[in-house]
C-alpha cells in the first residue's frame, strides 16, 4: 500500500461509493496472481485448459452484450463541448459525475474491491506514467497483470508523486443501456461502468494509453497513438525502426510480429517488434530524432485468423501464461480453438457463447450467429512470451522511427503503398485515412468510415486540434520521419485480396526503408510518391506478377476525386478547428488530381 495521500483519500472516497466488501491491494507477485486465477475458477469466470497443451493458460467468457469496444457509449468529458469536438461523444463532467454516482452506489456491495497501481512504460523511464484502477474484477486484474507493468516499484514510485491516472470500474450489473466509458481529460480520471471486455475496462490500455495520454501529450509536446512499432533488421546488423497506424482488426498486431518471406530470411533479414497496438513518442533532444516507445507489457490481441502460416509468432506468444477470451471451448481436450487457426474444429465443442457448437453449421455471411469463437475474441499474452520480442522492448529511451505508416481496410482506391511529400502532406494523408470497419468495436462492419490516423474513437480532445497537434510536432522534429500509407486490402472484382500480405509486407517495408534512406527512385502521382512496380521485389511469390504489382499501384483519378467530396464532408462535421493547412493541402491535392485528367 502506498503513504500518498491523495491516493488513499481518492480510494477511500471511491470506496464510500461503491462499498466492496473488501479492499486488496494487487502487488504484481506470482504468488497472488495464482490466488486470484484459482478464485476464479472456483466461480466458473476462468476455466483452467489442458495444462500440458496450454500450460497457465485460462478461458474466459464475456456477457454475450458485451464483446467489443463501445464508441457510442464512450464519452469525452471536458468542460466544454468544444474541447472535445463533434467525433466524441460529450457529456458535461458535472452532468457525467452525477449520472455515474447513481450508477456506481452501492455496485461493489458483496465484492471485493482491487487496487491496481501500475506503470505505462518501464517504470522511471521519461516516457512512463503511472495509473491506478480500482475494479471488482478479478478477469480484469488478471488481463492488468499482462498488460502492464504492476510491481512494489510502482507502488514505491506512487508514494512521491501526485502525477497519476485515477481510473475505476465496477461490472454492475453489464446493462448496456448503462454501460458508460467515460473519461475526465482534465481530472486525470477514467470511469468505466457496467462492461467486463478488454477496451472498455482494462483502463490502462484504450482509456488511459490513448484518450487521456493524446490529451497529456498535446499540453506537454509529444504524442499518443494506435500504433504498432517494429524494427527491421537487415543482414549487416543494422536496425531501422517504424511504427504504423491501422484501425482496430486491420493487421497491426500481424505486421508488427511478421516472418520474412524465405528470400529475405535466407539474407538473414528479421523482423522485431516492440509493440503491437499503442506507441507514445517524443522528440529526441540529443539526436533530433523521434523516438517510440510500446507503453503496454502484453498483447490483447485478435484470435481468428492467427495461425501457423499468418502468424506463428503471435501464436507461439499466446501456447503458455495467456487469458483467452470468447474463443471455442474444445471439450475433449480442454482447450481452445477458433476460425482459421486450422481445418480441424472441435468435434465436440462450445462456442464463443457457451453453447453446445456445430462446425458444420459455420456460415461466413453470419460469423456472429455460427461461427465458434467470436470475431472480436482475443488473446492476452505476455511480451516476454514472444519470440521476436525486440531487445530494445525495455529501453527507457525508446527506439528512434524511420518511418511512420498508415493504412486502412480499402477494396478500391488506394495503392498497395505510397509516399507523402513532407510531413504537412503526411499528416494529411493521416487525417483523411478511411477503412471498412471491423468486429473490434460495436456496430456494423465493413462499412467505410473516415478514421484519421486510426485515432477516431481514440482522440480524447479535438480532432481538429489534434491535426493540428500533428502539423505543430512536424515544426519541433529536426529529423522527422518519413511518412507513408499502405493498403493490403484491394480485392479483385470477385473480392478476393490480390496482395498476399502477411509476411510478404515485408517487401513493402523494404521499399519504404529504402525510400527513407534515399537507396530508390519513386514515380511522382497527384497522391504521393509511389514505386515502380520493378521495385516492389517478387521473387518467390507464385500468385504475384510485374503487371499484379502494377494493377495494385494504379491510382484511379475517378474514385480519388469521389474521395475528396467525403473527405470535405467529413472536415466540415469536424468543424472549425480543422487547421487552414489541412484545407491547403486538400485543395493542392485536388487541384493535381484536376491536372492529371
Ligand atoms: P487491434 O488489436 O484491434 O487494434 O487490431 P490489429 O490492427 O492489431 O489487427 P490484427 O493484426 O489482429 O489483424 C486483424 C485481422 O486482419 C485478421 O483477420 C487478420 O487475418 C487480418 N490481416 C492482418 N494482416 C493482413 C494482411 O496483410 N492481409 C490480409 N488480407 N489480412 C490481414
Ligand atoms: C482495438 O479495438 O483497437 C483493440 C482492442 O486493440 S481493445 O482493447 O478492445 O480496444
Ligand atoms: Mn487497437
Amino acid at each position: 500500500m502506498t503513504t500518498n495521500k491523495k491516493v488513499l483519500a481518492w480510494i477511500d472516497e471511491m470506496a464510500a461509493m461503491t462499498q466492496p466488501d473488501k479492499i486488496v491491494w494487487i502487488d504484481g507477485s506470482e504468488a497472488q496472481a495464482e490466488a486470484l486465477r484459482a478464485e476464479a475458477c472456483s466461480t466458473g469466470e476462468l476455466c483452467k485448459l489442458n495444462e500440458e497443451l496450454l500450460p497457465n493458460c485460462y478461458l474466459h467468457r464475456t456477457a454475450i452484450n458485451d464483446v467489443a469496444r463501445v464508441e457510442g457509449r464512450t464519452f469525452i468529458c471536458t468542460p466544454t463541448k468544444e474541447e472535445a469536438g463533434n467525433i466524441n461523444n460529450w457529456v458535461e463532467p458535472g452532468e457525467m459525475y452525477a449520472k455515474l454516482k447513481e450508477l456506481y452506489t452501492g455496485s461493489m456491495k458483496g465484492r471485493t474491491m482491487y487496487v491496481i497501481p501500475y506503470s505505462m512504460g518501464v517504470v522511471g523511464s521519461d516516457f512512463a506514467k503511472i495509473g491506478v484502477e480500482l475494479t471488482d474484477s478479478i478477469y480484469v486484474v488478471l488481463n492488468m497483470l499482462i498488460m502492464t507493468r504492476v510491481s512494489t516499484d510502482v507502488i514505491k514510485a506512487l508514494d512521491t508523486t501526485d502525477d497519476f491516472v485515477k481510473g475505476l470500474h465496477a461490472r454492475a450489473d453489464i446493462d448496456e443501456e448503462k454501460r458508460y466509458i467515460t473519461h475526465f481529460p482534465q481530472d486525470n480520471t477514467i470511469m468505466s461502468v457496467n462492461s467486463g471486455y478488454g477496451g472498455n475496462v482494462l483502463l490502462g490500455k484504450k482509456c488511459f494509453a490513448l484518450r487521456i495520454a493524446s490529451y497529456l501529450g498535446r499540453k506537454e509536446g509529444w504524442m499518443a497513438e494506435h500504433m504498432l512499432i517494429l524494427g527491421v533488421e537487415y543482414p549487416n546488423g543494422d536496425v531501422k525502426y517504424v511504427t504504423a497506424a491501422f484501425p482496430s482488426a486491420c493487421g497491426k498486431t500481424n505486421l508488427a510480429m511478421l516472418i520474412p518471406p524465405a528470400v529475405y530470411k535466407n539474407q538473414g533479414y528479421k523482423v522485431w517488434t516492440v509493440g503491437d497496438d499503442i506507441a507514445w513518442l517524443r522528440v529526441n533532444p540529443e539526436d533530433g530524432k523521434l523516438y517510440a516507445i510500446n507503453p503496454e507489457n502484453g498483447f490483447f490481441g485478435v484470435a481468428p485468423g492467427t495461425n501457423e502460416n499468418s502468424n506463428p509468432n503471435a501464436l507461439a506468444t499466446t501456447k503458455k501464461d495467456t487469458i483467452f477470451t470468447n474463443v471455442c471451448y474444445d471439450k475433449d481436450n480442454n482447450s481452445i480453438w477458433w476460425e482459421g487457426l486450422d481445418n480441424n474444429p472441435p468435434e465436440n465443442a462450445l462456442n464463443w457463447r457457451g453453447e453446445e457448437w456445430d462446425y458444420r453449421k459455420y456460415n461466413k455471411a453470419d460469423k456472429v450467429g455460427t461461427a465458434g469463437a467470436h470475431p472480436n475474441s482475443r488473446f492476452t499474452a505476455k511480451a516476454t512470451n514472444c519470440p521476436c520480442l525486440s531487445p530494445e522492448f525495455n529501453n527507457p529511451k525508446g527506439v528512434p522511427v524511420s518511418a511512420i505508416v498508415f493504412g486502412g481496410r480499402r477494396a478500391k482506391t488506394a495503392p498497395l503503398v505510397y509516399q507523402s511529400f513532407n510531413w504537412k502532406h503526411g499528416s494529411f494523408v493521416g487525417s483523411i485515412m478511411a477503412s471498412e470497419t471491423t468486429a473490434a468495436a460495436s456496430g456494423a462492419v465493413g462499412v467505410v468510415r473516415r478514421d484519421p490516423m486510426a485515432m477516431r474513437p481514440f482522440v480524447g480532445y479535438n480532432m481538429g486540434d489534434y491535426f493540428k497537434h500533428w502539423l505543430d510536432m512536424g515544426k519541433v522534429i529536426p529529423n522527422a520521419p518519413k511518412i507513408f500509407h499502405v493498403n493490403w486490402f484491394r480485392t479483385d472484382d470477385q473480392g478476393n485480396f490480390i496482395w498476399p500480405g502477411f509476411g510478404d509486407n515485408m517487401r513493402v517495408l523494404l521499399w519504404i526503408l529504402a525510400r527513407c534512406e534515399d537507396k530508390v527512385d519513386a514515380v511522382e502521382t497527384p497522391i504521393g510518391f509511389v514505386p515502380k512496380a520493378e521495385d516492389i521485389n517478387i521473387e518467390g511469390l507464385s500468385d504475384v506478377t510485374i503487371d499484379t504489382i502494377r494493377e495494385l499501384l494504379t491510382i484511379d483519378v475517378k474514385s480519388w476525386k469521389d474521395d475528396i467530396a467525403n473527405i470535405k464532408e467529413f472536415y466540415a462535421q469536424i468543424g472549425d478547428h480543422v487547421p487552414a493547412e489541412m484545407y491547403e493541402e486538400l485543395a493542392a491535392l485536388e487541384a493535381r488530381l484536376n491536372a492529371a485528367e
